[in-house]
């Protein structure tokens, strides 16, 4: 018996996200619609320092935002190091509904989304700012930090009324990052995978140790052989772990939906939860199991 609508998000302001795809879900809107929606609210959270305005910016100040969108049927859109836009996740749609391409970055992403209609926004706040000067002193190295903490990405799956599923993904990356740098969450694959015919994924944490696993597509083709999203998430983290010896200084977590509607994650460190909304228990908060 299969379970809809349902939408599940990582940590906890994805309870927020999930209330606002909840929404159009509830109302019969399209999976896809229900993401977008879900993921502007974090994106538009000063109090989110780690996706859109207020986030974290690179190790030179300057905010740089990844984010993705795919919907199950394959179609797909992501930008990635993008400046000044307040809604990348939006400009990531248009990528994908209205231009040829899948994915844009920098300043080329910036120029696209601005012929969209978007506005520049200053997206670093004081408290970002000063954040960032104080780590620019005690770190004369010029390194960004690699540790447990340095993550809250949120990722968004959504299954419709209709069966359709959709994921996005939105994030301004690793503080103190070289400028430039891209992580997982605009990487179709990596970041986030859709699919209708199985489910979805999508990861938090340390970019790198994702990509180099393909985390979010692994997820996806370990329930196509018959894995519970649970299952495949800690499968997943498996893999993580062994393409990446340095598992302890990071985190790295999945969560996936699949097309009955039941849900699941899996993390390396004990400190991950995500948000679950359903017809049955609503908008809920889960602490799933961790590999230490
Ligand atoms: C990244 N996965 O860029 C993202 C980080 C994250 O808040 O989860 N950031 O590596």
């Amino acid at each position: 018996e299969a379970v809809r609508p349902v939408v599940i998000s990582t940590w906890r302001h994805g309870l927020a996200a999930n209330d606002a795809a909840w929404k159009i879900l509830d109302a019969g809107g399209s999976a896809l619609d229900a993401a977008e929606a879900g993921v502007r609210i974090t994106e538009a959270d000063p109090e989110v320092r780690t996706v859109g305005l207020g986030g974290r910016p690179d190790r030179d100040g300057i905010v740089t935002l990844d984010a993705a969108i795919m919907d199950g049927g394959g179609d797909c859109g992501s930008v990635a190091a993008l400046e000044d836009i307040l809604h990348p996740i939006s400009v990531a749609r248009r990528v994908m509904e209205d231009t040829p391409h899948v994915m844009i970055v920098g300043d080329g992403a910036r120029q696209f989304a601005i012929s969209q209609g978007f506005e520049p926004t200053e997206l670093l706040i004081d408290a970002s700012r000063l954040d960032w000067e104080e780590w620019k002193k005690n770190n004369p190295d010029y390194r960004p930090p690699i540790n447990v903490e340095n993550h809250d990405t949120i990722g968004l799956l959504t299954l419709d009324k209709n069966g359709n599923i959709a994921a996005a993904c939105t994030t301004s990356g690793a503080a103190y990052k070289y400028h430039g740098r891209v992580g997982d969450s605009p990487l179709i694959g990596a970041g986030l995978y859709a699919d209708d015919q199985v489910g979805a994924a999508t990861a938090t944490g340390w970019g790198e140790a994702v990509i180099r696993a393909c985390g979010s597509f692994l997820v996806v083709e370990l329930m196509r052989q018959g894995h519970s999203p649970t299952e495949a998430c800690r499968l997943a983290v498996e893999r993580v772990i062994e393409k990446n010896p340095d598992y302890r200084e990071i985190q790295v977590g999945f969560i996936a939906l699949d097309k009955q509607g039941n849900t699941g994650g899996y993390c390396i460190h004990p400190d991950f939860d995500y948000a679950v909304y359903t017809p049955d228990g609503g908008n809920q908060l889960v602490v799933p199991d961790s590999k230490l």
